[in-house]
């Protein structure tokens, strides 16, 4: 990640319609994509400023189109509405023409709030689900001719398959020998993964990335308030936000963990999960419900292949903090892949029994 001063922030901060003064910043480093900043006065997180990176989302003004359109649906009592900050001449995003364009944006912080990169608490894991519930209870109504499709096919197999045999076909025999085994696993596993019908599912307007840590809770009460990194808000099938909510709760390990013996997957969080899901269980399809189970397996596995590719490729699409590391996310997202499959039947039941 680029670094930036104090004072090279504050001057961003000045297009954005909020009081000129000097603020002080924290980086947030958990993201692979964008860079986020913490912005506190008088030493109180008061916003969120992202600089947004413009290789990986290129239609910034559809992503922006799409946040603000579903902003408008996203509050309730028990769902914490986030405002964007607009700039100064009254837009959702700021464009600095630079040597290339630079892309920032705005939103206020919810106060006394706190994410879990994972977690044993299942607690977490309801609330984790009420919340996911709630934000496709609260969309329900909204228009999806409205949205437009900012990374068209993001979650489309074929298109990620596409991507892995042709950097397969470039890469290099050291690169292919040290990833033989995960290359194989991919081979083996598209193979059955295409077996998957999604056209018969319904379309919703999906967050597309509800990894546990894009879900704020309450720090005083524990309850989830609401969900985080609208970036990837588009149509999609329920079973995306199922698969990679399941993905991140029910491993209580981090995605990126290289002792794959720590790699879990807890009944007990899966079980919670789903009955935080069934709060709002009226939302459910049939065929959503018999084909849930599938998006844990599924989603896991194209994390997987997209960060095996991106290893082949050489580390062009997610920021890394170190070499291989899309090649332990890989190994780490299979190994969760081969777990959920193996629970697969049991998934099917629970989900049956709780939600249909
Ligand atoms: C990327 O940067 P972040 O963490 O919000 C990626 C998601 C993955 C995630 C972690 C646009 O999101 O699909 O779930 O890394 N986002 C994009 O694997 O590619
Ligand atoms: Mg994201």
């Amino acid at each position: 990640m680029k670094l930036y001063s104090d004072s090279e922030l504050n001057a961003i901060l000045h297009h954005f319609s909020i009081t000129d003064k000097n603020y002080a910043f924290a980086p947030l480093t958990d993201g692979f994509i964008n860079d986020t900043f913490l912005v506190f006065d008088d030493q109180l997180p008061r916003y969120i400023l992202q600089r947004v990176n413009h290789n990986v989302f290129k239609d910034i003004s559809g992503v922006m189109n799409n946040i603000k359109h579903a902003l408008t649906y996203l509050e309730d009592t028990d769902y914490s509405k986030i405002l964007l900050v607009e700039t100064k001449n009254g837009k959702e995003y700021l464009e600095l023409q630079e040597e290339t364009s630079d892309y920032w944006r705005m939103m206020t912080y919810i106060s006394d709030s706190t994410a879990h990169n994972t977690t044993t608490d299942s607690n977490i894991a309801f609330e984790a689900g009420r919340a996911i519930g709630k934000f496709h209870s609260l969309l329900q109504g909204a228009a999806i001719e409205n949205y437009v499709d900012t990374i068209p096919r993001f979650h489309d197999l074929k298109l990620r398959e596409g991507q892995f045999d042709q950097a397969l076909s470039t890469v290099g025999d050291g690169k292919r020998e040290i990833a033989k085994s995960p290359i194989d696993f991919a081979k083996e596993i598209l193979l059955l993964l295409e077996k998957i019908d999604l056209d018969t599912l319904p379309l919703r307007i999906c967050h597309n990335d509800t990894k546990l840590n894009n879900i704020l809770f309450s720090k005083e009460t524990g309850e989830a308030l609401c969900l985080i990194d609208l970036d990837t808000l588009m149509k999609g099938r329920f079973l995306y936000d199922f698969g990679d909510a399941v993905r991140t709760i029910v491993n209580t390990a981090p995605e990126d963990e290289k002792e794959l013996s720590k790699i879990t997957f807890q009944k007990n969080l899966f079980e919670s999960f789903v009955d935080g899901l069934a709060v709002n269980k009226s939302i459910f399809s049939t065929q959503e419900i018999e084909n849930m189970a599938w998006g844990a397996v599924l989603m896991p596995f194209l994390h997987g292949i997209r960060a095996l590719t991106d290893y082949l490729n050489g580390n062009i699409y997610y920021k890394v903090a170190y070499e291989n590391q899309n090649l332990d996310r890989s190994l780490s997202l299979f190994d969760f892949t081969q777990k959920a499959l193996k629970e697969l039947g049991y998934m099917e039941e629970v989900i049956k029994a709780k939600l249909a």
